[in-house]
């Protein structure tokens, strides 16, 4: 599949058709994502890394359904490209009326200057209300992960897989493997990785996830011994926070990723 490149005076990044998913992007000449070496480019399958869209539902799915929806599985059209700018779309189509019976269209624009920016749109083409829930699952490359803190979560409610939820207090740290998801999480949340600072910020978007399963990630084939290479901070609307939306209306959500100058001295 032909991927698409950005560029700007500032950085590069390259988009996958499969999913309108960016997989790898640099931005002042320092890796902003990352992109798993052992990565499974076969059609149709979901590729590890960059940043995956989850559509229609977040997670595992309680009837076995494949895990985090369709929307990264599935080939998107490009609505529109230039240097620095892409559009892309999904229609509901027979595979995805399968596993999800709702006529929809989803449009991601993806655009590249000083900072990335993704500017994503569904539109409920049903007659009936539509309940989704989404994220921009980015995975940032880490140079320090068990240093890494992410900020601006503090007070927020904190959902671990274990279902424990308690109030976040102080910065995430990625000092022990984490899947936790927060609620009515702020516009902006900073990553620190050693000297390096990345600033996440998003609009209409009230969850946020923190992830990095640790060593036990060894044993999957396309994470294996490069667990340590990435953090996820993701950002979109789950759980409580899952958009019902009436026929006809469309919901339009954005982030914005960019870096803060190094703190090295
Ligand atoms: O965002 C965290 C998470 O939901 C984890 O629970 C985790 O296993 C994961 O995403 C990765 O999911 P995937 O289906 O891409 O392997």
């Amino acid at each position: 599949m032909s991927l698409i490149e950005l560029v700007s005076a500032h950085g590069r990044a390259r988009i996958s058709p499969q999913g309108a998913q960016v997989l790898d992007a640099e931005l002042d000449g320092r890796p902003l994502l990352w992109l798993s070496p052992l990565a499974d480019f076969t059609p149709g399958k979901a590729v590890r890394g960059g940043v995956p869209l989850c559509f229609p539902w977040f997670g595992k799915h309680p009837q076995g359904l494949p895990a985090h929806g369709f929307a990264r599985n599935q080939r998107w059209t490009v609505l529109e490209q230039s240097a620095s700018q892409v559009r892309l779309a999904l229609e509901d189509n027979a595979e995805t009326r399968a596993l999800w019976p709702h006529a929809f269209r989803l449009e991601l624009t993806v655009q590249l200057d000083q900072a990335l920016d993704f500017t994503f749109r569904v539109e409920n083409r049903d007659a009936l209300p539509i309940q989704f829930s989404y994220a921009l699952h980015s995975y940032f490359a880490a140079t320090d992960l068990h240093g890494s803190l992410v900020q601006g979560l503090d007070g927020c409610l904190r959902r671990e897989l274990a279902h424990v939820t308690m109030p976040q207090q102080g910065a995430v740290r990625l000092a022990d493997p984490i899947d936790a998801v927060f609620e009515l999480a702020p516009a902006a949340l900073q990553l620190q990785d050693g000297a390096h600072q990345v600033l996440i910020e998003a609009e209409s978007m009230r969850s946020a996830v923190v992830w990095n399963p640790g060593p036990a990630a060894e044993a999957v084939a396309d994470i294996g011994v490069h667990w340590p290479e990435y953090v996820c901070v993701e950002r979109g609307n789950i759980g409580a926070a899952a958009i019902t939306l009436a026929a006809g209306e469309t919901h339009q959500a954005s982030m914005r990723l960019s870096q803060l100058p190094s703190t090295a001295k």
